[in-house]
């Protein structure tokens, strides 16, 4: 045996050590999502197999169709924190209000906002999809979290994340000291450090973009894709395209080998003039986990961690991964809207 072989428990423990003022609680709540990834996880791979497989045929708050999935992805994530005592109120993607921790649980210093299965609609297809999270603090003076505490902006993030479900199953997190990618040992049930300290390219390689919704687009977002597309050799492009078409499992092959990831707002659907991807679930955490590798996210105009939240479901467009592509992005859309 030659490396080092550090489990996500002993990572997470050891970052922690170098707060000397830190409780921990932040450690075990980590550790909890990490626990219900696991779950999460076992279930994911034996999608084809069981009935679990097939609609609920209800609908959620952005009006598309539940998977079983989802709400079990969903249910596990609630299940293996609510009763812990460090958590005040969460929120996730797939209910229309706050998630409250019910009276008969002692009420902690964190919020939990997450997207329980990203990119549900590839289940079918056996295309790889994922779990997102974010961290805030509690910010409210009350006895329990309130909708205040869910809409902060990202740059107050504790600490985010996402686990992805892919070839093997991997979770990457940052609580501001870097980003670091474990891969679970299906064999001994843990997660295990294989990506220390991930740095994203500055200049990307790849573009992802459903590019079906170009005639949607601000002419600044058809500029800039035809931009990345014409040839200049010198300049590196065109770049190539790849577009999965679920956000996690786009983003982390982004974040490993150097990419820009945009979903821009579009005409096509009078009710998203934002584009389709949720601020709090979505943007804000892949944000944080983005700047902290060296890369960048925008709205087109602005930082995401910047942007102030104000609703649960607010939507917001996405251009997120290699730092100078982000600029040039935000520089197309300054230039021709
Ligand atoms: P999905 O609809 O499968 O849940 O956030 C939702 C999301 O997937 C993202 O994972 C993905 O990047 C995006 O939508 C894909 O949207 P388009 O089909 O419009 O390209």
């Amino acid at each position: 045996m030659t490396a080092e072989i550090i489990t996500i428990e002993r990572h997470i423990l050891e970052q922690q050590r170098r707060f000397p003022k830190a409780t921990g609680e932040l450690t075990a709540l980590l550790y909890d999502i990490a626990l219900a990834a696991k779950i999460i996880s076992r279930e994911v791979s034996k999608a084809g197999l069981v009935e679990i497989l097939g609609l609920t045929g209800e609908e959620n708050v952005q009006g598309e169709q539940v998977m079983k999935l989802d709400v079990y992805a969903n249910d596990t994530l609630v299940r293996m924190t609510e009763h812990t005592g460090r958590l005040c109120v969460m929120a996730s993607e797939e209910i229309p209000d706050l998630i409250p921790i019910p009276d008969k649980y002692p009420c902690g210093r964190y919020v939990l906002l997450f997207d329980p299965l990203d990119g549900s609609s590839n289940i079918d297809m056996n295309v790889s999809i994922g779990t997102i999270f974010s961290i805030q603090r509690k910010v409210s003076g009350g006895p329990r979290g309130t909708l205040g505490d869910c809409l902060q902006p990202g740059h107050k993030q504790a600490a985010a994340g996402y686990v992805i479900y892919g070839s093997s199953t991997m979770l990457v997190y940052t609580t501001g000291q870097g980003v670091h990618g474990f891969t679970l040992d299906p064999s001994v049930g843990e997660f295990l450090l294989s990506h220390p300290n991930i740095q994203t390219p500055s200049r990307a390689k790849y573009y992802s973009v459903n590019e079906g919704n170009y005639g949607y687009w601000s002419e600044g977002v058809r500029r800039y894709v035809d931009y990345l597309k014409a040839s200049d050799k010198a300049a590196g492009r065109p770049y190539s395209g790849r577009y999965i078409g679920s956000l996690v499992a786009d983003f982390h092959r982004n974040l490993l080998a150097g990419g820009i990831f945009m979903y821009p707002a579009d005409t096509k659907d009078p009710e998203k003039p934002h584009g389709k991807l949720r601020l709090l679930y979505e943007a804000a955490p892949l944000a944080f986990i983005i700047e902290q590798a060296g890369g960048r996210a925008s709205d087109g105009k602005q930082d995401i961690m910047q942007v102030q939240p104000e609703s649960l479901h607010q939507r917001v467009p996405l251009f997120i991964g290699s730092k100078e592509d982000v600029d040039k992005a935000e520089q197309f859309i300054r230039e021709f809207g």
